[in-house]
């Protein structure tokens, strides 16, 4: 991004773009309350809903809009805001950004908004992620977990085990001047007790980011099994739309295809692919391999099977990259069953009976998924948090610069030096909430944003 000044006024479509009931413009920075007033030709009331003209700098009404003006620090940025609700045209939304830009403020970059709510401490970094994370959320959990992270439970979190960090820091630099004397053993209550229990939080804490994962980017569950046992039917009727090519010739789906639906408590993201069989066409085959690739990416496999002709056989390198406890197989057309129960499921694999034509059993396959994947959720108590790769990082660091100073301690090294590596470990927690020196760090994690947020 520009360098520029800190709080030059910037502007932006909140709203999508197109045809809308009301499109919403924002502002935000230096100067905006005097230059609400030149628009509107009156003193804009903080937080009060004004219906007004919008004049331009040429003294042509753009549109009727409400505007609100929430005055700095009483606002999202901390900054001098000004909200204008005008209709939905596209058309006028321009007029208004172009003459908005005429008195000299630039359109904003994505994540502008959030960037300068963070670096004016209206939040701290975990919170402004979480901004993102609610927006993208396409799922109850993922919802749950960013709303509690925009709270700043995470944040809060962090700052307890700094200050815990720091009550140890204390009672072990009090021994730098007794150097003849030992600390207390780990089990003794004392300081290197404390540091063990520390880093069992912070693991637990870092062990969260696989669910944060499930809910940031999907759960992808891989449909696998011989062709025409319904894979693709399986597809669709999970999309509730007809997205995959159905037929009852073998082998129609050579490449993978992969869609998000919002089913049960999660986002999934299902893949479905080329049959599995023991066959010598060269396409077919490359069709396989990627397959089995997919298959080991997967977090859930559903191993579908025509209980009325079942076919259990699998290419070994298929079967052998279906993964336990994470694999369930689907007895499918069940409606052609009739009251022969299914067969036998292979290797144990957990087994559903269901029609993919008629949707029988599709709601006890959706409720076996949530259950499989809530089984890492990472607590079911109030404001649970599921962390982002990006705080696994710096979780991980400070853990091993933790485990670093517990091991000189232990081995009765010279307290400074495992203070040095307790100080470290509270950078890498202070990465996780704010505190980064590091511009383009910043840049890459705003960019992700939406313009206008
Ligand atoms: N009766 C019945 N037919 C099904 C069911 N699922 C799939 N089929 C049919 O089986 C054939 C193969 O289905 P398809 O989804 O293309 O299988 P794929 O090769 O595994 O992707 C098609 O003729 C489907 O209409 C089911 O649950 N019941
Ligand atoms: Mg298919």
């Amino acid at each position: 991004m520009e360098p520029s000044a800190p709080n030059e006024p910037i502007a932006a479509l909140a709203t999508p773009f197109g045809e809308s009931a009301i499109a919403l413009i924002r502002a935000t920075g230096q100067g905006l309350e005097a230059i609400g007033g030149e628009i509107f030709q009156k003193k804009l009331p903080p937080r009060k809903a004004v219906f007004a003209p919008y004049r331009s700098r040429e003294g042509d009404i753009l549109d009727e809009v409400v505007v609100t003006f929430f005055a700095s620090p009483q606002s999202y940025t901390g900054e001098d805001i000004l909200e204008i609700s005008c209709h939905g045209n596209p058309l006028i939304c321009e007029k208004i950004l172009r003459d908005l830009s005429a008195r000299g403020i630039r359109a904003a970059e994505p994540g502008e908004f959030t960037r300068r709510a963070f670096l004016n401490g209206k939040m701290d970094l975990s919170q402004a992620e979480a901004v993102i994370d609610l927006i993208r959320a396409r799922g109850d959990r993922a919802l749950e977990a960013a709303q509690h992270q925009i709270k700043g439970v995470l944040g809060d979190q962090i700052r307890k085990f700094v200050d815990r960090l720091l009550q140890i820091l204390a009672e072990i630099e009090a021994y730098i001047d007794f150097p003849e004397e030992d600390l207390p053993a780990e089990d003794h209550g004392g300081p290197l007790g404390e540091l063990k229990a520390l880093i069992d939080q912070v693991v637990r804490l870092a062990a969260t980011s696989h669910y944060g994962a499930l809910l940031r980017e999907g759960v992808k569950v891989a449909l696998i099994g011989a062709p025409n046992a319904g894979k693709s039917s399986l597809l669709n009727l999970l999309l509730s739309r007809e997205r995959a090519l159905v037929s009852d010739t073998p082998g129609t789906t050579r490449d993978f295809l992969e869609e998000t639906v919002h089913l049960g408590k999660h986002c999934l993201r299902i893949l479905d692919t080329a049959g599995l069989h023991l066959s010598e066409d060269p396409l077919e085959c490359a069709g396989m391999e990627k397959t089995i690739e997919q298959l080991e990416l997967a977090d859930i496999c559903l191993w579908v099977i025509d209980q009325t002709n079942p076919n259990f056989n699998l290419p070994v390198k298929a079967r052998d990259s279906l993964p336990a406890k994470r694999t369930f197989v689907l007895f499918n057309k069940s409606d052609l069953a009739g009251a022969s129960p299914p067969p036998k499921s292979p290797e144990d694999f957990p087994a559903l009976s269901m029609s993919a034509k008629t949707g029988e059993g599709l709601d006890g396959l959706i409720a076996r998924i949530d259950d499989l994947v809530e089984k890492e959720n990472p607590g079911h108590q109030r404001d649970w948090i599921a962390v982002s790769a990006r705080h696994a990082e710096a979780l991980e660091e400070a853990r091993s610069t933790l485990e670093k100073g517990l091991a000189l301690l232990r081995q009765n090294e010279p307290v400074e030096l495992a203070a040095s590596e307790l100080h470290n470990a509270i950078d890498a927690f202070a990465r996780i909430v704010g505190k980064i020196d590091n511009e383009e760090m910043l840049d890459r994690l705003f960019a992700t944003f939406c313009i206008g947020k």
